[in-house]
């Protein structure tokens, strides 16, 4: 019997592979024995047809692709690399690498090649969370784990679907209702998450500020502000009371869509109870003021002083398996490495810990930002660009520029392999080994269960094979992950209060380690000062706006058994069939309005784009709000391409568009 993990979601499931079947771990902390349907069917995706094994390459888009070697494939790439600018150079990597992946992935760019232009479809995830932690908190730091539900009396669930998209967390929060947690669900979706909940509030897309800055006032007006707190751990507290003197309230609230009576149902269950988390996902990052939105739920876990005690605080629930990790080596292009920023100080020791002189101090491209950059060479790994972000035939021209694009993939089918020249074959998981971080900082190991498929190499390997024909062999010499996890170990002590350095990655094939611990029980915050930071944040309406012609807001999502592309979990024998994988959530008064039926064929268009899909009308929806799940793979030909200004995150949510029948 062989323990490892599940690597879909950020819950990290512990599963025991024993006789070519899976099973969930009874002992693992996370789930104790759980596993959702994608967990339990990993290895039927190894096996697909849909695999790819070999290296391929074609000179241009027009053709069709002719397999090549790995020394073809790698000598290529190396040499379009070496002759470009290095700013003119990007890698686009995902949440969903390994550690080790991302550690090779990032000493090479950040390090080697001397750009910062590394970054990750978690730019499009939970970017806005990072940015707000690190406002508010002084790092990015997720100060609440998965057992706290356990002794929180309240949680709030914004702009969260833990039902379909945290399916065995789901499944924690459901026991700890039995044992009397209240639950409060805030979406425009009355969501299969809703239906546990003791409140479900239908906000109005875009108005969580509202809500929450509803609830700060609230807090201070009514004398519920943790005093000694903030007194003694939180900065500009004064400063926020004088501004919530003079808030609209009457106007917020409308704006939330909320009436006086549902506020105050909200506000009951908040007074009564002691410890409380909120926690939330793409309802709320996903947005022109992700950030912003963040920042309004941190502010009432500070005021309040439920922070850093058992059963409470602001949880960002992340949702890649290995957004977290690849956030703690340097996976994001506005963070250098091991969560170190750009000053001096930071480049001096990351410069002498590498060994080179080669690490700029200018924060690189965003994944928002690269395909409008006229990058010479693009390297996609382990995610789908032409996919994923926003208003893809805008993204689909930008792409189809830049000379070099490869892309690294375990599966065939993916849609950015249409604009590529070089495609280079992944061991996927089960294939490989590496460690990951969950969504509760717990590190744990993903092992090899079965033999490597004959070309597929670790996605590490593959970014080793680059830097080694670029002529960097010294420092690119590792032979196994564990020598590159001992190495990211000792960088991160370059920044202790990642105590990375402390776990030992044998034993993470017994146990999980979880790091910052201390952090939490010293009650001590990571600025400069070691204070917390309040910010008056305001609704500033930034989103799509509805109009006469595009008079709906679409939403999107996630369906429980179904992984964005699905190029691991649309498989025919994995006969996942909980939802189908096109439909659109109508409400049945816009439905009347538009003449359309349940189960009509629609085309929902957008000034940018136009798709189609089936109609399902559902009282479970908001009026003049539809909802796409993103297992639908042409819905960024919606969506609109604002983004947050500090996070760069786009706004994927709130897009105007108009439904028809066909
Ligand atoms: N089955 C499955 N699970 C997954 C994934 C998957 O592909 N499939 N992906 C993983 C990843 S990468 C992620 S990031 C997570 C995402 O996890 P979630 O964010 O929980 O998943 P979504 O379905 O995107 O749900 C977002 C919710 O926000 C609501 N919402 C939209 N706009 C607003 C708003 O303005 N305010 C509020 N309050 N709510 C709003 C939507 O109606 C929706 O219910 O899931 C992870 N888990
Ligand atoms: N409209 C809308 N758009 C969204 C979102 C939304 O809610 N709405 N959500 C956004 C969010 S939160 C996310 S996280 C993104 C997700 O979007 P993507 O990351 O683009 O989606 P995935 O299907 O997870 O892509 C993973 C890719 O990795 C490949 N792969 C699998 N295993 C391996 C491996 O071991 N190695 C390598 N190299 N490749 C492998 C898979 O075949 C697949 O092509 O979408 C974003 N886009
Ligand atoms: S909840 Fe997430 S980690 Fe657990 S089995 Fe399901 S997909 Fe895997
Ligand atoms: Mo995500």
């Amino acid at each position: 019997m062989i323990k490892s993990v599940c690597g879909y979601c950020g819950v990290g499931c512990g599963l025991e592979f024993e006789e070519n079947k899976l099973i969930g771990d009874v002992v693992y902390p996370t789930n104790e024995g759980k596993l959702c349907s994608k967990g339990v069917s990993e290895l039927i995706s190894i096996q697909t047809p849909s695999r790819l094994l070999r290296p391929k390459s074609r000179d241009d888009l027009t053709q069709e692709f002719k397999e090549t070697t790995w020394s073809n494939a790698i000598s290529k790439i190396a040499t379009q690399i070496a002759i470009s600018p290095k700013e003119k150079v990007g890698f686009y990597l995902s949440g969903q690498l390994l550690t080790e992946d991302y550690y090779i992935a990032n000493k090479l760019m950040k390090g080697f090649i001397g750009t910062n232009n590394v970054d990750t479809n978690s730019r499009t995830c939970m970017s806005s969370a990072v940015v707000a932690y690190k406002k508010s908190l002084g790092a990015d730091y997720v100060p609440v784990r998965m057992n706290d539900v356990h002794d929180a009396n309240l949680l709030i669930l914004v702009g969260a679907n833990t039902a379909e998209a945290h399916v065995v967390f789901h499944n924690r929060i459901k026991t700890a209702k039995k044992q009397g947690l209240k639950i409060i669900v805030i979406d425009p979706r009355f969501t299969d998450t809703a239906k546990i909940a003791d409140l479900f509030l239908p906000i109005k897309p875009g108005s969580d500020i509202d809500f929450w800055n509803l609830v700060s006032k609230r807090i201070i007006d009514e004398g519920l502000v943790d005093e000694k707190f903030v007194e003694e751990h939180v900065n500009n507290y004064d400063l926020l009371k004088n501004k919530f003197k003079r808030v609209p309230v009457t106007k917020m609230l409308k704006r939330t869509g909320l009436s006086t009576e549902q506020f105050e149902e909200f506000w009951q269950l908040y007074k009564e109870n002691e410890n409380i988390i909120t926690a939330w996902t793409m309802g709320i990052n996903q947005s022109s003021q992700g950030v912003d939105k963040n920042l309004a739920i941190i502010n009432t876990h500070l005021l309040t002083g439920k922070i850093f005690t058992k059963g409470n605080g602001p949880f960002s629930l992340t949702g890649q398996p290995n957004a977290m990790g690849g956030r703690e080596v340097g996976g994001l292009s506005t963070i250098l490495a091991v969560h170190l920023g750009f000053e001096k100080e930071s480049v001096d020791k990351v410069k002498e810990f590498w060994k080179t002189t080669k690490v700029s101090n200018i924060p690189g491209l965003t994944a928002t930002q690269m395909l409008e950059a006229n990058l010479d060479v693009l390297i996609i790994c382990h995610t789908d660009p032409i996919y994923h972000l926003p208003n893809r035939n805008k993204m689909e021209e930008l792409m189809k520029k830049i000379p070099m694009v490869v892309e690294i993939n375990a599966y065939e089918n993916s849609e950015s392999a249409k604009f590529a020249h070089i495609r280079l074959p992944a061991a996927p998981w089960g294939e490989k080994e590496g460690t990951q971080t969950n969504l509760d900082r717990t590190i744990t190991k993903q092992e090899k269960l079965t033999r490597t498929s004959i070309d597929c190499l670790p996605d590490w390997e593959i970014f080793q094979l680059i830097a080694q024909r670029l002529g960097y062999k010294e420092a690119f010499n590792f032979t196994s992950t564990k020598e590159i996890f001992e190495e990211y170990q000792e960088m991160t002590k370059l920044n202790p209060h990642l105590n990375i350095y402390e776990a030992s990655y044998d034993n993470l094939s017994k146990e999980p380690f979880i790091w910052g611990e201390k952090i939490r029980e010293n009650r001590e915050f990571l600025t400069k000062d070691k204070r917390a930071n309040l910010f008056f944040v305001e609704n500033k309406l930034l989103s799509e706006k509805t109009n006469l012609k595009y008079p709906l807001t679409l939403l999107t999502g996630r369906t429980r058994d179904q992984w964005h592309t699905g190029t691991k979990t649309n498989l025919p024998r994995t006969l996942l069939k909980y939802k189908e994988l096109n439909f659109c959530e109508i409400h049945p008064t816009n439905a009347k309005q538009f003449g359309i039926q349940d189960g009509d064929t629609i085309k929902i268009s957008s000034i940018r784009g136009e798709i189609e899909s089936k109609a399902i009308l559902t009282q479970d929806i908001r009026i003049d709000t539809i909802f796409m799940p993103i297992s639908n793979r042409d819905i960024n030909y919606l969506t609109h391409d604002l983004y947050d200004k500090d996070s760069l995150q786009p706004d994927y949510n709130h897009s105007a568009v108009k439904i028809e029948r066909v």
